[in-house]
This record gives C-alpha cells, structure tokens and sequence, in this order.
C-alpha cells in the first residue's frame, strides 16, 4: 500500500482547498482533448469537439469535467483507502467504456499542469511530488480492473 507522510497529506490538502472543481475539472478534460485528440473518441456524444474553441466553449465537456474532478477529490479524502474508493469506476471506465488506462496517466499529467498554473506559488517541487504520487494511485486504481 502506498504511504504518505503527513506532509505529503498537508501538501495535497492545501492545493485542493483552493481548487474550484468547476473551473479546474473544465480545463483538465478540454485541455485532454485538445492536447490528445484520440481521447475524444470516448466522448463521442457531447456534440462539437471540432477545434480548441470549440472544446472550451462546449457545455458537455465543462459539465463532464467537473463530474471528474469531483470525483477525483474522493482520492484526496480517501488517500488511504483509494483503490476500494475506485473499485465501482474502475470496473465502469474498464469494463464498460473500454478506456484505455493510458489514458488515465495523461489525464493525471494534464491535471498537474493546470494546478501548476492554478498555483504556481503552492506548486513547490516538493508538492509536485506528493501530486504525481496521488495522480499515479489513481490512475493505477482505476486501471485496477484490467489487471
Ligand atoms: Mg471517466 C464517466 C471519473 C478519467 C472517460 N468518469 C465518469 C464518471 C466519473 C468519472 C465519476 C461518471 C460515472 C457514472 O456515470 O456513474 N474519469 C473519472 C476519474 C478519472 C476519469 C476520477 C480520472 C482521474 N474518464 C477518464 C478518462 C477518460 C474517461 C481519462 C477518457 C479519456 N468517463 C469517461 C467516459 C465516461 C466517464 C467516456 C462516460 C461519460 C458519459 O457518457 O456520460
């Protein structure tokens, strides 16, 4: 099981106080599909992905952003128990929407860039450490199924 030290944990509540899941969530998934355009295969049904402005200014993909962050931060308040809180969503984004676990690791590089820029002054070396340990947990619990 991964461990944390209790400044890991301090590190990672800190940034997530300040997170707007709505904002952040919107720019992590339209940034994904921007950056890796193959991801939008997935998200076939939210109508126009046709350019970078496009992407941004879609409804669905903002709506769909937040729904992931959101989920995301059951990570943040699970850092102990992550792979059963994924359990469920992992069966779901593997057995059912056939997603490539790849993909999960660029969605948690994408993720760390837009807190970087969110806050950069929070965003010391030391808590990009303890954020890419977390990204790659929950990419790892939500490939779980596949394994
Ligand atoms: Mg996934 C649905 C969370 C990465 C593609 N994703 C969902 C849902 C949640 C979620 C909570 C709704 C589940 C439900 O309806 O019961 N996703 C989630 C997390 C992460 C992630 C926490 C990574 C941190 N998802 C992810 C990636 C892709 C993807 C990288 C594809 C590139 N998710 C995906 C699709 C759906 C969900 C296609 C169904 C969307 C829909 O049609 O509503």
């Amino acid at each position: 099981m991964v461990h944390w030290t209790a400044e890991e944990k301090a590190l990672i509540a800190n940034v997530w106080s300040k997170v707007n899941v709505e904002e952040c969530g919107a720019e992590a998934l339209a940034r994904l599909l921007i950056v890796y355009p193959w991801t939008q295969r997935f998200f076939a049904n939210f109508g126009n992905l046709s350019s970078p402005t496009a992407i941004l200014g879609n409804p669905k993909v903002r709506a769909h952003g937040k729904k992931v962050l959101t989920s995301f931060g059951e990570a943040v308040k699970n850092l102990d128990n992550i792979k059963a809180t994924f359990s469920k969503l992992s069966e779901l984004h593997c057995e059912k929407l056939h997603v490539d676990p790849e993909n999960f690791r660029l969605l948690g590089d994408i993720l760390i860039i837009v807190l970087a820029a969110h806050f950069a002054k929070d965003f010391t070396p030391t808590c990009q450490f303890a954020w890419q340990k977390l990204v790659g947990v929950v990419a790892h619990a939500l490939a779980r199924k596949y394994h």
